[in-house]
């Protein structure tokens, strides 16, 4: 039986207005990126997983697949299992099997997400103890955890990718406050040209992804975007190491929200998302100064994607 718990308020609309007004009113115009996944983002996501461009998803799910065996010693069996994100995968499903962990615990912000994935969890594993919390793990939250069951915490996807390197520190040190072991996927620097087309694809369906979340607010909040005057652009900052997400405004326009009002130039962007890219060395590195004295790493063969093991 599956149970859910709350971390603390659920995500409301009166958080999504107050970020959205605070975002638009910066010098940079930004939206926060959890405010991609209503229904249509997340199916929307879910396609961009299987295009042949984003080659994200399928090169962490081939090298979880073939280090599986290493991977479970490293997290050690029958533990409590704390997922960073709903936990619908493939990976998930991989881990559980080779795990055999006594509680699974998947944390996500959608309490939809986290239902519907965790039900037909419970079916395939009905034995598996299932601990729902709704909650945003970029905050401190309460995780119900048991006493005396070794745990470890499961952040795959590159989600960490969001984070810049301070606030990426400052999310490792309270993971390792939580758990004593960590398993985090992370996407890997590369050939700039492979990290421009992932996230500019052909058919255009990260465009789609990046509109919709105006599409959102306009649906949810009330507000006026005309969708036809802006378009997605996403580019690798090398500097930086991270691929940026903009909306670029492509006339002079304003738009309002309730009694807000914004005006944006022809070209303009909001900047909707973050991607850290890392180094092996870069990550093993951040690692250690949040406190982990170990880090083991598996990639797959191409060297594209890891997923670190830290303890
Ligand atoms: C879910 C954060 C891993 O950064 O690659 C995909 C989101 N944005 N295409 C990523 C995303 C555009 C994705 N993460």
């Amino acid at each position: 039986m599956a149970r859910e718990r709350r971390g603390h308020r659920p995500l409301e609309l009166a958080g999504f207005r107050d970020d959205v007004v605070a975002g638009l009113s910066a010098p940079q115009k930004a939206l926060p990126p959890k405010y991609f996944y209503d229904a249509a983002g997340s199916r929307l996501f879910a396609r961009i997983c299987r295009l042949p461009e984003y080659y994200l998803t399928r090169a962490e799910l081939a090298l979880t697949r073939g280090r599986i065996g290493a991977i479970a010693r490293f997290a050690g069996r029958g533990g409590q299992l704390v997922e960073f994100g709903s936990g619908e995968s493939l990976k998930t499903r991989l881990l559980i099997r080779a795990l055999r962990p006594a509680a699974y615990v998947p944390i996500d912000i959608s309490a939809d997400a986290l239902r519907e994935a965790t039900l037909r969890l419970a079916r395939e594993f009905p034995r598996l103890a299932i601990v729902r919390v709704v909650g945003d793990f970029s905050r401190p939250l309460d995780i119900p955890l048991a006493r005396g069951k070794p745990a470890v915490i499961y952040f795959p996807g590159s989600t960490l990718g969001h984070l810049d390197p301070a606030q990426a520190h400052a999310f490792l040190t309270m993971s390792r406050s939580v758990a004593p072991r960590m398993l985090v996927g992370v996407d890997l620097k590369k050939d700039p040209v492979v990290l421009h087309a992932a996230y500019n694809d052909a058919a255009g369906v990260t465009a789609a992804f990046n509109l919709n979340l105006l599409a959102r607010i306009n649906r949810q909040l009330g507000a006026d975007f005309d969708l036809r005057r802006w378009r997605h652009y996403a580019l690798y900052n090398a500097a930086l190491g991270r691929i940026e997400m903009h909306l670029a405004s492509l006339s002079p326009q304003r738009v309002q929200l309730g009694s807000h009002r914004w005006r944006f130039a022809r070209g303009e962007t909001i900047h909707t998302e973050n991607s850290y890219k890392y180094s092996i060395d870069d990550f093993r590195a951040l690692a250690q100064r949040a406190g982990f004295a170990r880090a083991k790493v598996w990639t797959d063969r191409r060297g594209l994607f890891a997923l670190f093991g830290l303890s």
